[in-house]
């Protein structure tokens, strides 16, 4: 049986953790001591993402008119660019990791080095892209990053997921890895949430889908200690 397995580390940027953060995650900076455990171990390919918006994307409420541009409250429907029939109900952000800001830098601390490879996401300012793989839309997709040729280039089998946020872009990011046909893990310790109230939602619809989450010690990762 084989298995080769990646880690994708997903958005960990100064945006995303206090103190500066813009939209900063309540402890998101207490996973990285995790996060480069799992950068030691023996994972043949290791990636990390990075979310990475221009000025005018269209997620920010500061492009949006009053009274619905909320940051973190307001929705907005989003039209698939190529065909106005599909629609995708979508929130408003705070302006966060715009290119060439220090918000869209990831954090110091990880260790970045151990990767070989950057995938940005989220330039197409014209729809919301919360997995590192894809937009959500499907009738046509609209933009996608390079991170499935990326892995199934390697003939990866098993996709772990860990970063920021639990339940945005690892929640998405986990849920397109699976359907590209990875057996996808998430790694608790490593992840934390914008809203903890969400997570119970996205167990359910992780095991629905098929992915996994474990802790640090789970047989899936000492599977990978073992790898050679
Ligand atoms: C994310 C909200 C907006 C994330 C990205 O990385 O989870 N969340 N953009
Ligand atoms: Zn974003």
């Amino acid at each position: 049986m084989t298995f080769k397995p990646a880690l994708v580390v997903v958005d960990l940027q100064e945006d995303f953790c206090p103190p500066h953060g813009s939209l900063a995650v309540q402890g998101g900076r207490d996973i990285v001591p995790a996060i480069n455990d799992l950068l030691s171990l023996p994972f043949p390919l290791k990636i990390a993402t990075k979310d990475f918006h221009p000025q005018d994307h269209i997620s920010f409420a500061s492009n949006h008119p009053a009274p619905n541009n909320k940051p973190f409250q307001s929705m907005i429907t989003i039209k698939n660019p190529h065909n106005p029939e599909e629609t995708q109900e979508t929130r408003l952000w705070p302006d966060h990791c715009v290119q060439g800001t220090t918000g869209s830098e990831l954090l110091p601390e990880f260790h970045v080095g151990k990767v070989q490879h950057i995938v940005e996401k989220g330039q197409d300012k014209r729809v919301e892209m919360y997995s590192a793989f894809a937009d959500p839309f499907t009738s046509p997709t609209v933009s996608r990053s390079k991170l499935a040729k990326i892995l199934h280039d390697a003939a990866v089998t098993d996709v772990y997921v860990v970063g920021l946020a639990a339940d945005y872009c690892v929640r998405f990011t986990a849920l397109d890895a699976q359907k590209e046909g990875f057996n996808t893990w998430v790694v608790g310790e490593a992840t934390k949430p914008v809203d903890a109230s969400a997570m119970e939602a996205v167990y359910a619809e992780y095991g629905k889908a098929g992915v996994r989450v474990i802790d640090k010690d789970d047989a899936a990762i000492r599977r990978v200690r073992e790898y050679s």
